[in-house]
Formats: C-alpha cells, structure tokens, sequence
C-alpha cells in the first residue's frame, strides 16, 4: 500500500485581474422561457432544479417568453422603468456631489437597478424590507422623496438622521423600508424575527430580507435561514449575487456549491435563481414568493443573478482588481436596455416616448437636488452638539444629561 500524500488545502486564487480577458464562463445561463413555474404550494423536493436554472423572460430581443411571464400592463412597465432611470440618475448625481466634496461617501448601484425595483413593485405598504446599501431601488420605487434621501447625502439641516448615519444609511418605516446596517448579514436575522413576529401577531405583512454574495460567508446568514427553515415565516431571503465583495471575487463565499441559490436546498426552502437583469422576471419570481409567503407556506430564497457594474463605493477603484471592460462583457445585458427593447419591441412605447421619460425623470431629480442643496451641505452645516443627545434615548440617562448640561447643549 503507498504511503498517502501530505492532505491538501485549497486557497482560492483571484480570477484573473487586470491585464485578463473578462470571464464570464462559470455563470450559468438557461433560455429564456425555458425554467419551469410550479404552483406556489409545490413541494421543495419537487422544484430543486429552479435553484440552478436561471428564471428568464425576456429574450434577446425583448420579447416576454415562458410561463414566467408576470403579463404587465403597459403603465406596469413604464412604472419601472421610471423607477429604474431615477435610481440612475440620483445615483449619478450623488456620485459627482461625493467627487465635489459635497458629500463624504457614497455607493451606487449601477447594473442592479432592476433587482430592487422590480422586487418591491410586488410588496405592499405594510410590507417590510430589511435592505443593504445597494438597494436604494426599494425605497425610490416605493415613492419616498427623493429630497429627503439627498439631505441625508449632504449631511445638511434638513437630514432626517441628523448626521448619525452614514451618508447613503438611510431609514423609513412608514415605506416599508428597514434602517440599513452597516454590519451586514445581520438584515437576515432581523427580516426572519420580524416575520415571526408578523405571524405572531396574526398580521397579514412580510418581510423581504437583503444580502450580497460575499455577505452570505457571515454566520447570521446560515442563522437566518436555520430560523426561517424551522420556523416558515412569511419572508423573501434575497441574495444578490453581483459577482463581486468589494475586491473579492464572489466565487470565495459560494466556495464548492455551483449557484448561492443551492444553499437553500439544504434548508429545504424553495430556492429560485433569476435573471436579476431582466425586470419582467424580477417581477415574475417576487410574486411567487410572495405570494407562497402571504398564503402560509413560508419562506423563499431568491437567488439575483446580475453585476455591479460600477464601483463598490466611491472609496475603491474596480480598474485594480478587474479586467478591463467585464462590464461589457457581461451576459445578462443593462437591465434598463433590456426594459426599454421591450416596450419598443411590443409597441408598447416609442423611441420619442422613452426620450420623453428619460428627460421627465432627470427634471424631477435636478429638482429634488436643489431643493436639497436649497439646504446647504457638510461644509456649510456645522454639527450641533445638541444631535449626540437627541432622539438617541428615550428617557436619557444621568450621566448624559450631566455631559449635556456640561456641554450647554
Ligand atoms: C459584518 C461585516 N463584515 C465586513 C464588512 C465590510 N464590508 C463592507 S461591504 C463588504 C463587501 C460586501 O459584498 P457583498 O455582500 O457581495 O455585497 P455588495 O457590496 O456586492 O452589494 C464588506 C466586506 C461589513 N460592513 N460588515
Ligand atoms: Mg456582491
């Protein structure tokens, strides 16, 4: 008998970087049309394959094919896509203010745009979301003022947080939208507790929780989805997988499985994987889930297949750890492209209507940018003392009244 080798580790080597052509190759696609829909009460066992397919609706040329179809009206359609160029447009507005210097931080969320819109289209207003800070998408397409949301961008008077927050940390319950963490992977405890809650209390409201690729290697993540496997509360256990954890690549926390939508599997919870770039499908698998949610039969994992197609934040620079030009070779298209071929390819809308759009929505967010810089920014908004004290504590503690009074706050 030989003699057995040394054992072996595997360290995971960085995919090519720049100077490598873009690789593409491990995402697994399906045709469009081509995934099964099975009836919301089906058996997990019965529905395994969908956590390695990929939901797709719309074709290359924008057709809706499949029994994944969600038949949105045209005024459907245009909603999104309106949602899906204001989220645009703020963020690319909030970019350069970070690069005047009118704001200290912020993070974008080009590519994904069509993830979070799409999702909450199919929530309603009790609903909760727990999201990070790449779903801005939620509370934009909920209808929440976007004057607000740039306060808060430019640290000015007006920010509903008064400076305790990170610039893009945003918070509103009355919008079904959760206050952000910084720490992530804790969205998916809080959204299974808030649903177990929910059910508790005899509620007809559901939760929808956020995570990234990378943020699914946290322990809350597997806590999260333990709780919900038990438990089967009415919550959404979205994943966004946009390839990427900042610099690492997102194959270092899906490690050995082939799609982040297995880990479901385990669990036993229904798990989709979608075209996170295709608004119609995004619609499509959102009401499923929430639908078998509503209806008392648990759980479901979403598995948002797409790409961040701009920097993690405005703290980094993608061109030192990826490949020249990945964005552009990524398979699953620009998700507002791919909106805007459907409605041409249907007639559903013409070019000078989309035109039309385009121009009305950059006019409502340069008028929501004025009004906030009607405000002032950082630089011209001195931080009160009085803001460390306020709205922290119910009833404040001794020796905070003593370093207030102390401070003559
Ligand atoms: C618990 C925790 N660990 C580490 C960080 C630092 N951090 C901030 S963003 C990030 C990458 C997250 O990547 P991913 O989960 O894929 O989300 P994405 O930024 O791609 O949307 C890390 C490691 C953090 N905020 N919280
Ligand atoms: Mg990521």
């Amino acid at each position: 008998m030989t003699e057995p080798g040394p054992v072996r580790l595997e360290i995971p080597s960085p995919p090519g970087g720049p100077g490598h052509h873009a690789e593409f190759s491990h995402v697994r696609l399906s045709e469009p049309g081509a995934a099964p829909r099975p009836e919301i009460d089906a058996e997990p066992d019965t529905m395994t394959d969908l956590a390695f397919d990929l939901i797709r609706v719309l074709d290359d040329d924008g057709i809706a094919v499949g029994p994944w179809d969600p038949g949105l009206t045209r005024d459907d359609l245009l909603r999104g896509l309106r949602d899906m160029l204001t989220v645009r447009s703020y963020d690319r507005r909030m970019l350069t203010a970070q690069r005047q210097g009118k704001t200290s931080f912020y993070m974008r969320s080009l590519g994904e745009e069509a993830v979070s819109c799409a999702h909450r289209a199919e929530l309603g207003p009790e609903d909760m979301t727990f999201p990070t800070y790449r779903q801005q998408g939620l509370l934009i397409a909920s209808g929440y003022p976007l004057e607000l949301m740039m306060n808060q961008v430019y640290s000015n008077v007006a920010d509903p947080l008064h400076g305790r927050q990170l610039p893009v940390m945003y918070t509103s319950r009355s919008h079904g939208f959760f206050s952000i963490s910084g720490n992530l992977a804790t969205q998916f405890i809080q959204a299974v507790g808030w649903a177990m809650a929910s059910a508790i209390k005899g509620s007809t409201a559901i939760a929808s929780a956020w995570i990234g690729d990378g943020s699914t290697a946290e322990s809350d993540f597997h806590s999260g989805m333990l709780f919900a496997s038990t438990y089967q509360p009415p919550v959404l256990l979205n994943i966004v997988n946009n390839q990427w954890a900042i610099s690492t690549s997102q194959d270092v926390a899906r490690g050995h499985a082939s799609t982040f939508a297995a880990r479901g599997l385990g669990f036993g919870i229904p798990s989709l994987r979608v075209d996170g770039n295709d608004f119609l499908a995004g619609r499509s698998v959102t009401r499923w889930a929430a639908d078998r949610a509503r209806a008392g039969l648990g759980p479901t994992l979403i598995e948002w297949v797409t790409y961040r197609a701009g920097a993690h934040s405005t703290s980094d620079d993608p061109d030192g750890y990826r490949p020249v030009g990945e964005a552009a070779a990524w398979p699953l298209g620009d998700p507002v492209e791919r909106l805007e071929r459907h409605l041409l390819a249907t007639g559903a809308a013409t070019r000078a209507e989309l035109d039309s759009l385009a121009e009305e929505v950059e006019a409502t967010v340069a008028e929501a940018q004025a009004a906030a810089l009607a405000h002032g920014t950082l630089h011209t908004h001195p931080a009160s003392v009085k803001d460390m004290f306020e709205d922290v504590y119910a009833e404040i503690p001794p020796h905070l009244q003593a370093q207030r009074d102390e401070a003559g706050s």
